[in-house]
């Protein structure tokens, strides 16, 4: 049953808004997830991604237990590539990158991961990627080796996430990239979240409480953070708080 996706679709549909805490593996170990956590439990935080463009840790699968042993809070991994896949997790977002032209993440790793991934027992969720220029290279658009979409070029994002949506994406997902000088804009989500039904998430460069409230009022439906939070985990009760705040709209 597609459990997790469900739920997503029925805060979309009631207008709630999700928040979403980012653990990257390789920076985090027990005590550290720990922590992460009770804060996490304590400010009602909605999921938990797990991944990165980039993981060279082997705490994967081990990552994910942890986080599991203390809460049950969904974990929805948000993989750089098919070796973070982790039966652990309770769901994934199949990423596809529709804001690029390399064909290796529009469909070629997943053609060579199709088997592990539908052995996982995962709840698969297509996710229709879109890499936005966050001001500077962010390890996303290097490692992607695919150009971001101009962050300014709001109706090229529009178009790209109406045909993720016509082709079948279940979600969209627009990224700024991991520590992003600067954040997507409003304006671009708003335009976005016009045109389409499927819940949109946005990440990349969220750094203050403000900003997710108002990305959330321009459309977003799940906002997620992982920087900011991992130099100040203060930060989540403070970010949950201002997503959960947004006045609903339907
Ligand atoms: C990156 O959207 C995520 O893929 C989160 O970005 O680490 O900048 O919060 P930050």
């Amino acid at each position: 049953m597609q459990k997790i996706y469900h739920s997503l679709a029925e805060r979309k549909k009631e207008g709630k808004k999700s928040f979403a805490v980012l653990i990257d593996p390789d920076k985090v170990n027990a005590p550290a997830i720990d922590l992460l956590v009770k804060k996490c439990t304590d400010a009602r935080v909605d999921y938990f991604l797990v991944g990165g463009s980039l993981v060279v840790s082997n705490y994967m699968d081990e990552c994910i237990l942890e986080i599991k042993k203390r809460s049950d809070i969904p974990i929805i991994l948000f993989p750089g590539s098919p070796s973070q896949v982790s039966k652990h997790a309770d769901a994934l977002l199949y990423l596809s990158l529709i804001s690029g032209r390399n064909p290796e993440l529009l469909i070629g790793q997943h053609v060579v991961s199709a088997t592990a991934v539908k052995q996982s027992g995962l709840e698969i969720m297509p996710t229709g990627y879109m890499v936005i220029d966050g001001g500077a290279p962010t390890t996303v658009s290097y490692i992607s080796n695919a150009t971001p979409l101009p962050a300014d070029k709001t109706e090229i994002a529009v178009c790209t996430a109406m045909a993720g949506e016509m082709l079948g994406m279940k979600l969209i997902y627009m990224d700024a990239g991991s520590g992003a000088r600067k954040a997507i804009t409003e304006n671009m989500i708003q335009q976005v979240s016009k045109n389409i039904d499927v819940p949109l998430i946005i990440g990349g460069g969220i750094t203050t409480a403000e900003k997710a409230y108002l990305n959330c009022r321009a459309g977003a439906d799940m906002i997620v953070v992982g920087n900011a939070i991992e130099k100040d985990p203060s930060l989540i009760k403070e970010l949950a708080a201002a997503v959960h705040s947004v006045p609903v709209v339907v």
